[in-house]
């Protein structure tokens, strides 16, 4: 089938990237997002996401007039949704947001259109969530109009690169549909598309997250371990990664951000009765914030009330500026919540303003008057930072070090005290 004009409903990480790459290349895109303050934002030429490249890229597609954004669908030969699945205080997919985007293209879908789900979801959501909705049109889906489950793999700070190069999963409900997803999406993909099935590409999206959230829970247990033990476990991950055939992912303060944090859920939800390692992965890494904060007491010397500490990070992953979902940001409300007088910095959000923490907006004033320094994200800026700098700013002489930036034969000298989590 051709396609010369696209609906992409939902203009978020996913979405707007989509929406413009596919503008970018010559196809016609009406961008859609029910939030008026994002049309309003991008028609004035702003942006409401964090990503490189991407406000150019969206702003170029917007001047060229290959992409217009509004707040309802309209007619197109293709639609894609691509809206967020948060999960619910049970653990559950709250499928809100792509059973109200199914809905709102019934009225516009017609013979011959394709429409594809990128938004990560539960297994059999595509058969059993978004064709019954589609098919209220009176159209039937595989006959009258095609469906394919195809979700993102990208990689938040390196999206527009990896939204091209990564290989890319096409689930059709039939093949004729996996075959039009593919069709499309090569118009930019350089990466390998594979077809399959809707119900398989849904497992493949969450069976890759699942599969790194349970290499990171036996990382964090293999830190525990090594405690116990007294090991190092850096050390001793990176000697057993020389085996041709072991890759053990970083221990670290927890896993945040929206993907991997999440999707194991899924399964769980859909499976209760057999996801028993997948549910104890997730249990470990939820506890990994916990386990940092009683490593901290213990550096400051068994009890946590009234120590004065500065949290350098907060974002939840080295080198990012996104804050939500992020473990380093519990470990600062668990230690507050233990009587501890906390200061956070987060270097690549310097005015980050949270419900509940404390943040300054310099390392300098972060580290000034404190007991404890607590290094709880590896950003860049702190792997560079030296302890001739650190004693400048500071005269704390405990640091606790959850993320292994004081590896330098210089802190290992200095007289620091330095407390690694991991490390017995
Ligand atoms: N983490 C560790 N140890 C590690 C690696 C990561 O503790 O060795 C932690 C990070 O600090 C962070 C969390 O895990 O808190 C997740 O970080 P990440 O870099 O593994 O992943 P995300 O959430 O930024 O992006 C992931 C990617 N998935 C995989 O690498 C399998 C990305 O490709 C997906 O597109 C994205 O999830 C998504 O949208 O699903």
């Amino acid at each position: 089938m051709k396609v010369e004009k696209i609906c992409v409903i939902g203009l978020g990480y996913i979405g707007l990237p989509t929406a413009s790459t596919f503008a970018a290349n010559g196809i016609k895109v009406v961008g859609v997002d029910i939030k008026d303050d994002i049309i309003q934002t991008l028609n004035q030429g702003g942006i409401h996401i964090h990503e490189p490249g991407l406000h150019e890229m969206a702003q170029h597609a917007l001047s060229s007039g290959m992409l217009r954004v509004q707040t309802t669908p309209e007619k197109a030969d293709a639609f894609i949704i691509s809206v967020p699945t948060p999960f619910n205080e049970d653990k559950s997919a709250d499928l809100r947001a792509v059973r109200s985007a199914t809905k709102s293209i019934v009225p516009f879908l017609s013979k011959g259109n394709l429409v594809i789900l990128e938004s990560t979801s539960p297994p059999q959501t595509t058969d059993q969530v978004v064709v019954p909705i589609l098919e209220e049109s009176g159209l039937q889906a595989g006959t009258d109009f095609l469906v394919c489950y195809s979700p993102e793999r990208v990689l938040p700070g390196r999206i527009l690169i990896e939204l091209v190069d990564n290989a890319r999963v096409m689930g059709g409900i039939t093949p004729d549909s996996a075959q039009a997803g593919a069709d499309l999406y090569s118009v930019f993909v350089t990466g390998e598309i594979m077809q399959t099935t809707a119900t398989t590409a849904e497992m493949v999206k969450l069976m890759e997250n699942t599969y790194r959230d349970v290499n990171i829970a036996i990382a964090n247990e293999f830190s525990r371990l090594a405690e116990r033990f007294g090991v190092d476990v850096w050390e001793a991950v990176e000697i057993a990664n020389l085996h041709p055939r072991v890759d053990i992912l970083r221990p670290g303060i927890g896993v945040g951000g929206h993907c991997i944090s999440v999707d194991p859920w899924f399964f769980v939800e859909k499976a209760p009765d057999i996801t028993h390692l997948i549910r104890t992965a997730r249990e470990v890494n939820d506890a990994q914030p916990r386990y940092v904060v009683d490593l901290v007491r213990k550096a400051a010397g068994g009890d946590l009330n009234g120590k004065r500490i500065a949290a350098l990070g907060l974002a939840y992953k080295a080198n990012v500026d996104d804050v939500r979902e992020s473990p380093a940001v519990e470990i600062v409300k668990l230690l507050e919540g233990d009587g501890a007088i906390v200061k956070a910095f987060e270097p690549y959000k310097a005015k980050a303003s949270i419900k509940g923490v404390t943040t300054v907006s310099s390392l300098e004033a972060a580290v000034k008057d404190v007991d404890v320094i607590l290094f709880q994200v590896g950003h860049a800026e702190f792997w560079k930072l030296t302890p001739d700098e650190l004693k400048q700013m500071s005269h704390a002489t405990i640091i606790v070090d959850a993320v292994r930036v004081t590896k330098a034969g210089e802190w290992r000298e200095s007289d620091y005290q330095i407390y690694d989590l991991g490390v017995g």
